[in-house]
């Protein structure tokens, strides 16, 4: 490699950062490869990015010479300390109006405190949320780009060429200042949570309510799936469903019931609390991630606390008008979630994040 030959360079070679690479040069861009463990640079040229226009650094005097100016950086890796660690090591490389994108899932007072200190070096900082996970990484993912806005026009291009399209409109669009688009995205997060944790509600009453197998709720999720409910997260619990181990059995009867959390749920619904605002349903589905995790009070209560029921415990209605109901309480419910997360939004653009002290103290959490 001689020169300045890339568009844009590219730190973090895990799934989200070889598939955005790998998109960038399919729309057209030259992208430069590189990562803190440099043996993952030629591992990805030798393989994915073979013959396509993506060249590798080996070191970073490598990889700041291969950039064009202004230099557009964007770092793929871990939130938190790493994109930190990253800014230090880049910026006495960096010349004035140099850019750096962070399109990690950073939490948005980090961002907001990235974009300051930045701008005051003349380096432009943008924080991004990407949506789509590694598919929509590869071939068109949602992207929500937040900070300073000069930088702005130098990056538009390749964010909007490499956007999914909705009716030939690219999903992207500029957020807003600071942390904006990580904001954007940490409710869109918690959003999703509200949407899955609907899913396991209408699923347990299907399950224990009406008493249907696995490959039963799979067929009512696939129906589901041609309607008003028509959604990646609904498709792929029909898949979940319809999958079975190897002894044939459906595979979600051994998964444990406990669910994990990365964090953007609970940033939410500590901000909606500070901004007072009822963003019920997201609360609500951090919360029963939390109650999951308890599982062995949880065992415990079950054997003590049993369901009485009043009638012979099994449903006797009209099944079909049920699940029709279902179908529809499901769809409410989510219209609900999503207004709640849009009314948050707009309550932070009348009126900001949230108070100074407890931005601070976010940063900490
Ligand atoms: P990971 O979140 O697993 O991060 C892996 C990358 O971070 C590697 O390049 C690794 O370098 C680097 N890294 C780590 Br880990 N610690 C580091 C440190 N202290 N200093 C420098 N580099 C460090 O990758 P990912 O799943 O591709 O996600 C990348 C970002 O995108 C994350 O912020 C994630 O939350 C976000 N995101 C992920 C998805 C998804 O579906 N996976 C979707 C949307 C957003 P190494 O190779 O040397 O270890």
């Amino acid at each position: 490699m001689s020169g300045p030959v890339a568009d844009l360079g590219l730190i973090g070679l895990a799934v989200m950062g070889q598939n955005l690479i790998l998109n960038m040069a399919d729309n057209g861009f030259t992208i430069c490869a590189y990562n803190r463990t440099v043996s993952k640079v030629d591992a990805f040229l030798n393989n994915e990015a073979k013959g396509k226009s993506i060249v590798g650094a080996h070191n970073d005097k490598e990889f700041i010479d291969s950039l064009k100016s202004p230099r557009r950086i964007m770092l793929l890796v871990q939130a938190g300390k790493a994109v930190d660690e990253w800014i230090e090591r880049l910026l006495p490389h960096l010349d004035a109006g140099d850019i750096i994108i962070d399109g990690g899932n950073s939490h948005f007072p980090d961002s907001n405190r990235r974009t300051k200190e930045l701008s005051a070096k003349n380096i432009r900082f943008v924080g991004s949320g990407v949506s789509g996970g590694e598919e929509g990484a590869r071939f068109g993912p949602s992207l929500m780009p937040g900070g300073n806005e000069e930088a702005w026009p130098h990056i538009k291009d390749i964010f909007q060429a490499i956007a999914a399209k909705s009716d030939g409109e690219a999903c992207c669009e500029w957020v807003g200042d600071e942390g904006a688009g990580h904001y954007v995205k940490m409710v869109h997060n918690g959003i999703e949570y509200g949407d899955m944790q609907l899913i396991c509600e209408a699923y347990d009453i299907m399950k224990r309510g009406l008493g249907l197998s696995s490959k039963e709720i799979g067929d009512v999720f696939a129906k589901w799936n041609k309607g008003v409910l028509d959604s990646f997260l609904i498709e792929i619990t029909r898949d979940i469903l319809y999958f079975n181990d190897d002894d044939g059995t459906a595979l979600v009867d051994k998964i444990l019931d406990k669910a994990g959390q990365k964090g953007t749920g609970k940033w939410t619904a500590i901000n909606a609390l500070d901004l007072g605002m009822p963003v019920t349903l997201i609360a609500e589905a951090v919360l029963a991630r939390c109650l999951s995790g308890i599982k062995d009070e949880r065992s415990e209560a079950s054997t003590k606390l049993r369901y009485v029921s009043r009638g012979s415990g099994k449903f006797e209605g009209n099944k079909e008008q049920f699940l029709e109901d279902l179908e529809q309480a499901l769809y409410a419910s989510k219209i609900i979630s999503y207004a709640q997360g849009f009314m948050l939004m707009q309550e932070v653009r009348r009126n900001g994040y949230t108070q100074d002290w407890r931005l601070e103290l976010t940063q900490h959490l």
